[in-house]
């Protein structure tokens, strides 16, 4: 007798119904869950020396509550027919899942309660849980903060990205130097994924096209005799905060298929044959690490187009269950966002799918696809723009590869009707660039195929506007927009300082974590003298548990009496930790010399990872780990300054890192950063900003006011123009502190053991080239620092001015960001 498991599961279900809606959240009920998760489904009897089973057990437990809520969620956007997001991503930094369900569900206090039997806070289960890492920096992290976001906002949005077997790598330091090592985050289990298999898509790669006639004679392209690799999703859901509603994140793993070589497996190959399948699985091994010497890894196309295809087959299935083969409301019900322009091939898959697969008209196909394809960019730099060689594409995606020249012969067809006669403007917007080995301009191809282009921040997109992509703003004004990014105020603020969120919530209400412009009535308590101290103390228990932190893992003391001024982000000349490092020697040099008057004592912290195969990246780290080294070891700097490298900076480092810093270093050379996400999680936990008029910063200044900010620098419109005259060596002779650090640095005096090697730095600072013009703005930083530390003495002002950053904050919830994302573009009403 066969049994019709889903409906028994329903029928459980409706009599669950029938009492309360879900699982108790009362502490007696997480309590027995726990133990019965413990006990039973993952076989334990005593809690061993680590907490891991113990943190499993929570973890289903939490998780239980979630699923119920996931299937209602659901079922909720399946009755009411609305539109869908697909918002498409090589990289969701999801950093760790346990409190973060915890808080969103609202049972961190039961839960503590039902873990007191055993001894253990929530917190220490949470050690256990690693990092999801599956992205290098901020366009990743603002994936998973828009998730946070639309779910909380309960909107029908599904995340679409790989499941990497190893996530962004581990860094450790030795002997100064970054080391790599794989992060096999999975390793473990991981509790918070469930495997799909019934959703399992096929994707092609390689083969060849040929043309053949359906029946009423029209002519279609089938692409044959391909290498075909499975897509098999692994889904993790994604709370809202307090609202029941729970969305997903479909992460793709690629598998072989079962098809065998047959030649190799009749010629005795058997074994060949089976192991030829790994290649298929190195699809979604590994995260690359945003490297420019990984560009044009072949493998990296193969990743880009395994998320495209398996993603859009997936909602393609889902509408032909729904709605069968009629795509008249396709765009209308269907949006897809692209996170910069790493899955912009979906332009040209979404084409394929409706011309080949489907049978629609050219003219069908190009309306739906230009209507309901979006592209969000992310840098101005020219060198992360992506470029396809044309030769890749006719190896790897020959069909895809039509579809694009396609594409391109119809818009250089309208460019030519706009602007007769002029070829150059032709070449320029082609999506095709023409040369020795022709490629694909991925960016032209997004903002050809969709309805919106946005930037990430006011000036970012000004300047995307008026300087990269001026001429299809011309095209296509209406296209264009800004969406200045957020951060999640939940994690970013909620569970990653419980000190100061719980001194927020007794003043104002708990009102914020969902409507963080509640967060405004905050600044009133700058008044209050009471206040002001408890907010004081509760920052200097945050300082005490980053110090902790610093003493572990860099070995380096730090006192939370001094000045903590941080610059965590990755390691990039544009974002000039080099800069920090320069004041650090400046201010070393004045120790030296006896001048410290009108200073205040410091901690400096700099944490990032470089891209493995960044030169100079690199060795600005070995030059920070060894002035490090020397300060710290100078007892006449002792009392002044303290300077460490953080190790193996991720997200969750930075929910520690931004709730005790007092200083947020945003010192990118403007028009570089496109927005910066880091400087908005340090403005909310209440750092003021030492910052160049780049990005956010611009914004952030404009919330705080320019009295709370500590500005500095060129603007982008001088830098651009100085280009062309930039003169580093006379700006070093006319700047005595500028002069006396290049020459402590060039005295060796960091690197006494290995002569010269910081010569590439020194160089690059001193070249007339130097895109980054460290030297140019070295002068108006130190005048800026000397105001933070003027200010730091003032211990009053100071957290006036702490409170009124927190207070200024409320923009840059990511909540806001998603709104008008949803209002503008996605038009989900
Ligand atoms: C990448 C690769 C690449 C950001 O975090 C580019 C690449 C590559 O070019 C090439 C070969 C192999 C792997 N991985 C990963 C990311 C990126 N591009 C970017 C561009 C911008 N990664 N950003 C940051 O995005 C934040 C969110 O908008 C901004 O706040 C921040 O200013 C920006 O730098």
């Amino acid at each position: 007798m066969t049994t019709d498991i889903s409906s028994t599961v329903a029928a459980n279900v409706s009599v669950n119904l029938d009492d309360s809606p879900w699982l108790g959240i009362d502490a007696n009920s997480l309590e027995t869950d726990l133990a019965r998760h413990f006990h039973l489904t993952l076989g334990r009897d005593k809690d061993p020396a680590s907490h891991y089973y113990l943190y499993n057990a929570a973890a289903l437990t939490v998780r239980d509550r979630l699923v119920e809520r996931w299937r209602s969620t659901r079922q909720n956007y399946h009755d009411a027919g609305c539109k869908r997001v697909a918002y498409i991503s090589l990289e969701f930094l999801v950093g760790r899942s346990l409190c973060n369900a915890v808080m969103n569900l609202g049972i961190e206090e039961s839960l503590q309660r039902s873990l007191f039997r055993y001894g253990v806070t929530l917190e220490q289960l949470s050690e256990e849980e690693s990092d999801a890492g599956l992205g290098n920096g901020g366009l990743g992290r603002l994936a998973a903060c828009f998730l946070d976001s639309c779910a909380t906002l309960g909107l029908p949005v599904t995340g679409y990205g790989l499941r990497y077997e190893y996530g962004m790598f581990h860094q450790k330091i030795e002997n100064g130097r970054q080391v790599e090592g794989p992060d096999h985050w999975l390793d473990r289990g991981n509790p918070w994924e469930f495997e799909a298999p019934q959703d399992t898509r096929r994707v092609r790669f390689f083969g060849h096209t040929r043309f053949e006639r359906d029946e009423h004679g029209n002519l279609h392209a089938c692409w044959v005799d391909t290498e075909d690799v499975l897509a098999v999703p692994y889904d993790m859901p994604i709370p809202g905060y307090g609202n029941d509603t729970v969305n997903t994140l479909r992460l793709w793993k690629s598998m072989a298929t079962d098809e065998f070589h047959l030649q190799e497996f009749n010629n005795g190959g058997y074994a060949e044959a089976v192991a030829s399948k790994t290649q298929a699985e190195q699809i979604t091994m590994v995260l690359y690490p945003n490297d420019v010497s990984e560009n044009g890894k072949v493998l990296r196309l193969k990743q880009q187009y395994f998320l495209t295809s398996a993603s859009l087959q997936d909602v393609m299935d889902r509408w032909l269950k729904r709605h069968g083969p009629c795509f008249e409301r396709f765009s209308e019900l269907n949006c897809f966002q692209l996170n910069d322009t790493h899955p912009s091939v979906a332009v040209a898959e979404l084409m394929r799918l409706l011309l080949d697969e489907h049978r629609l008209s050219w003219d069908q196909s190009w309306a739906i696809t230009r209507s309901c394809m979006a592209y969000t960019n992310h840098t101005l730099l020219p060198e992360a723009l992506e470029r396809w060689p044309v030769r890749i594409f006719h190896d790897m995606l020959p069909r895809i590869l039509e579809i694009i020249y396609e594409i391109n012969a119809r818009f250089l067809q309208e460019v030519a009707e706009k602007w007769p006669g002029d070829t150059q403007k032709l070449s320029r917007l082609s999506i095709i660039e023409e040369g020795n080995d022709p490629s694909i301009r991925m960016a032209h191809l997004a903002i050809v195929g969709s309805m919106s282009v946005n930037g990430v921040a006011q000036l970012h997109t000004e300047l995307l506007t008026q300087g990269l992509f001026r001429e299809f703003y011309e095209l296509w004004p209406h296209k264009f927009n800004n969406k200045t990014n957020g951060v999640t105020p939940r994690r970013w603020l909620g569970f990653c300082n419980r000190e100061l969120s719980d001194l927020i919530s007794e003043r104002i209400g708990d009102g914020w974590l969902r409507d963080f412009s509640n967060i405004k009535a905050l600044s009133s308590a700058v008044d209050d003298a009471h206040f002001c101290e408890r907010w004081n103390t509760a920052r200097r228990h945050n300082k005490s548990r980053l110090a902790d932190l610093v003493k572990q893992r860099c070995g380096v003391s730090f006192d939370p009496s001094m000045l903590f001024d941080v610059q965590v982000k990755r390691i990039h000349e544009y974002k000039r930790q080099l800069l920090n490092v320069l004041h650090v020697v400046h201010l070393y040099n004045r120790i030296l010399a006896g001048d410290t008057h009108g200073m205040v004592p410091r901690c400096v912290l700099i944490g990032g990872k470089a891209a493995p195969g960044y030169f100079l990246a690199k060795l600005i780290i070995k030059l920070v780990n060894n002035v490090a080294q020397v300060i710290n070891q100078d007892l006449r700097a002792h009392d002044w300054l303290r300077v460490a490298f953080l190790p193996d900076y991720n997200v969750t480092a930075m929910e520690i890192i931004c709730a005790g810093t007092d200083l947020s270093e945003q010192i990118s050379t403007a028009g570089k950063e496109a927005s910066g996400t880091g400087n908005m999680k340090f403005m909310m936990n209440g750092a003021l900003t030492i910052g160049t008029l780049d990005g956010a910063n611009i914004e952030i200044r404009d919330a705080v006011g320019a009295d709370n900010f500590f500005l500095f620098g060129l603007t982008a419109a001088e830098v651009a123009e100085l280009r062309s005259h930039y003169s580093p060596e006379s700006i070093i002779e006319s700047d005595k502190n500028l002069s006396e650090v290049m020459q402590r640095l060039e005295s060796g005096y960091f690197n006494q053991d290995e002569p010269g090697i910081f010569d590439p730095l020194i160089y690059s600072i001193r070249n007339s080239g130097d895109s980054w013009m460290t030297a140019a703005d070295f002068g108006s930083y130190v005048q800026a620092q000397q105001a933070v530390s003027d200010l730091y003495r003032n211990t009053d002002q100071w957290t006036q001015k702490s409170i009124l950053n927190t207070a200024s904050s409320a923009f840059f919830s990511s909540d806001r960001t998603i709104r008008a994302y949803a209002d503008d573009i996605w038009q989900l009403t």
